[in-house]
Parts: structure tokens; C-alpha cells; sequence
């Protein structure tokens, strides 16, 4: 069954709505109508007029692009007889589409059973009030039986996770004792990360033009002033990336905690707002996994996309914190690629780059 996708968003995302709707159609290519909630309903998220137009139409999955209640998730489903699917399950669809090795379906499937207890216990609710029995596939027993399921399934990949863990710590670990420098590759989804990552290793690797190809941080060591330099590529980061989900990929992030050195990707070649928007995003994710402060590179990448870039340039200079710096260039085009060689070399040898050495580089 071909699925049509009614898509549902909060006013408060308006101006992200094109982003918003990239990360939709990343998963589901064809969206029926887009409809935007100003003040959620309490009981349906959804306002009345709009529900009752979703109910009589013809998509057959509703995506609410936002965080909502399990009991108004299964009110909608209750009245519409359709699926929905919140943001977060969204994110959860495409991290899964594009999950490479054990840990990180492990993870995703955790984050998923997490995500999906409250609606179980929901359901389990209605169903004993006989609201619900044979709509979601089962009645009162059956729920309950899932959701105890779940319960030892979300203990198993726990222990599992914990175990891959250990493993890659005693790895970074040995990679400390060895004195190598660790070059972490981080950034907003389809920045090019990826590319660069290849650009700078060597290495083939899987890069695609749609969001999450990444799942599992890759490393890789290279030779660098008589130094054996890792370079580790990581998951792609998105606007609002919910909380849960955040500390499901723990472990991938993990890797970045003991950078010496952060390389953050941008796509310079998009809208000058969208930027520094993303800028500013990653930068706050980054502080959240406690790596605030260590040396930054901005990597403007896609500059062979640009027109005039040097007034681009000059906005984002104004934006720079103290520990940042940044190199406009092209991962596929390997156009300046060598200058950003040159600015780890600088941090190896011990010397303090800041943004205004930077900017009289660039002038
Ligand atoms: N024109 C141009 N395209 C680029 C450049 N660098 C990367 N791309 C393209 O951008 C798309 C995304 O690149 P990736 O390297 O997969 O991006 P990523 O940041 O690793 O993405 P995720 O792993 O999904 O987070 C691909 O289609 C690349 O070919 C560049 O310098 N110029
Ligand atoms: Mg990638």
C-alpha cells in the first residue's frame, strides 16, 4: 500500500518548515497535505476543524511533527483510524533506515521501545476500559503482554550496549596511551562530513545525498607532522533533536568527549540564516555533551557552490566565538583541503590560533 502522509506542524517551527519537511520526506516521499497547529488541542493535539478534515481525507498516516502526549496520539488514531507517528519515531524511521553496524541498530531499537512504553501503557489504559479492544491489533491481554515484552527486550539490548561500550572505551583508551591526536568530524546532517571525512583519510566510504548516512562513527588514523592523527566521522546532527534521543546515541557521541581537536562541517552554499542557524545549533549540542571550549574549526564547506562568498564570510566572522576558526572549502572539489591540514598542524605544534589570525588569513 502506497502510503499518503498527512503532515502536521506546530507554528513554532514555521520557519523551519522547509527543514522539517526535508526530514519527512526523507522517509515518506508522498505528503498529502501540510497543516499547521497553532495551539495544540489539549485532547488531539490536532484543532477539531482540521481533525475532522484529516478524518474524511485520503491519506492513510498522519506525522505530527512535535512532541506529543501518548493519550493524544491514541485520540487521533481513535478518531481518524490512521497511524501517526510523532517526530520522534520520525527521526528514529530515518536513523534506522540508514543504521550500519550492531550498536547503532541497538541503539535505535532502544530508543524506539523507550518511545513507544507510554503508548502501550496508554493503550493497555483504553483497552481495559473496553475503548480500544481489536482497533491497535489487540486487546487488554495482548498489550499487556507487549509491554512486558518490551520491558525484558529494553533490559537485554541495555546489557548488550553496555558490553559494546566497554569495548570501544578500552579502545580510546589505548589510542590515549599511544599520545595519538583525535580530530572528531562533527556537524548538522548532509554538511558533507562524510566526504570530508574521505577527503582527509582517504578512505571510501558510503556518502549519499540524503540525511543520516552516517550512523556509526568511523576512524581513521593518519600520519600528521611524525603524529598518528584519528580522525573520527560522526552522526549527523539535526535542529531539536529530542532529548531521548540524544542519550540513546550516547555511545557514537561518546567519541567526540575526548577530541583534542572538532572540525564542524557547515554547508556554507545554503541561505546565510540557515548557517548560522546550524552553526549555533551544533554548537549547543556540542556543549551538551560537555566539549565546550576545545579548539574549532569551521569548515564552510561547498564553496564551489558559492557566488560571492567573501560577504558570507564577513557575517560569519562576527559570529565566531574565541576558540573558533574557520576554513572556507570544498570536501568534493578538495579545494583548501590542505589548509585545514594546516590548522591541526598548528594545534599539534602548540600554537594559539584565534579567529582574528584566521581572519587576516582570509582577507
Ligand atoms: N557541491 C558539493 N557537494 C558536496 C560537498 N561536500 C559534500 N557534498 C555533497 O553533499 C551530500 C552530503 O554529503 P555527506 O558527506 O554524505 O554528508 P554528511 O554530513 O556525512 O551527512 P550525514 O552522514 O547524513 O550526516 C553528498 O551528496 C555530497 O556529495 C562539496 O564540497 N561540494
Ligand atoms: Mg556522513
Amino acid at each position: 500500500m502506497t502510503e499518503l502522509i498527512d503532515v502536521i506542524i506546530p507554528s513554532k517551527y514555521k520557519k523551519f518548515l522547509e527543514e522539517e519537511l526535508t526530514l519527512v520526506k526523507t522517509v515518506y516521499s508522498d505528503i498529502n497535505k501540510v497543516y499547521i497547529i497553532r495551539k495544540p488541542n489539549p485532547k488531539y493535539y490536532i484543532s477539531l476543524n482540521k481533525l475532522e478534515e484529516i478524518k474524511n481525507n485520503e491519506s492513510n498516516k498522519i506525522v505530527i511533527m512535535d512532541k506529543v502526549k501518548p493519550s493524544q496520539i491514541i485520540n487521533v488514531m481513535r478518531e481518524t483510524k490512521k497511524e501517526v507517528l510523532d517526530r520522534v519515531l520520525l527521526i528514529l524511521e530515518i536513523f534506522a533506515l540508514h543504521a550500519g553496524s550492531k550498536e547503532a541498530k541497538l541503539q535505535i531499537e532502544l530508543a524506539r521501545l523507550k518511545h513507544q512504553l507510554p503508548l502501550i501503557k496508554e493503550a493497555i489504559r483504553y483497552a481495559k476500559l473496553k475503548e480500544l479492544h481489536g482497533f491497535l491489533g489487540a486487546g487488554r491481554y495482548g498489550y499487556e503482554k507487549y509491554y512486558t515484552m518490551t520491558r525484558k527486550r529494553e533490559a537485554r539490548i541495555r546489557r548488550e550496549l553496555e558490553e559494546l561500550r566497554k569495548t570501544r572505551a578500552l579502545r580510546r583508551q589505548k589510542r590515549r596511551e599511544l599520545g595519538y591526536i583525535h580530530v572528531a568530524i562533527v556537524g548538522y546532517t548532509c554538511a558533507g562530513k562524510t566526504t570530508l571525512f574521505n577527503t582527509l583519510t582517504r578512505l571510501n566510504k558510503p556518502v549519499g545525498p540524503e540525511p543520516f548516512t552516517t550512523l556509526s562513527p568511523k576512524s581513521r588514523a593518519v600520519e600528521i607532522l611524525g603524529h598518528k592523527v584519528i580522525f573520527t566521522d560522526t552522526v549527523g546532527f539535526i535542529r531539536d533533536l529530542p532529548p531521548e534521543i540524544i542519550e540513546s546515541f550516547y555511545a557514537t557521541l561518546e567519541e567526540i568527549i575526548d577530541a583534542n581537536i572538532i572540525i564542524h562541517v557547515v554547508d556554507f552554499s545554503k541561505n546565510i540564516n540557515q548557517v548560522i542557524k546550524e552553526i549555533v545549533e551544533t554548537r549547543k549540542i556540542l556543549e551538551k555533551i560537555g566539549i565546550h571550549g576545545k579548539p574549532v574549526v569551521l569548515a564552510l564547506n561547498k564553496i564551489d557552490l558559492i557566488d560571492g562568498i567573501n560577504e558570507k564570510i564577513n557575517i560569519i566572522l562576527k559570529h565566531l566565538e574565541n576558540n573558533e576558526v574557520i576554513i572556507p572549502i570544498s570536501a568534493t572539489k578538495k579545494i583548501n583541503v590542505e589548509k585545514l591540514l594546516w590548522y591541526i598542524k598548528q594545534v599539534i605544534a602548540g600554537k594559539n590560533i584565534d579567529k582574528n589570525i584566521c581572519a587576516k588569513i582570509w582577507a
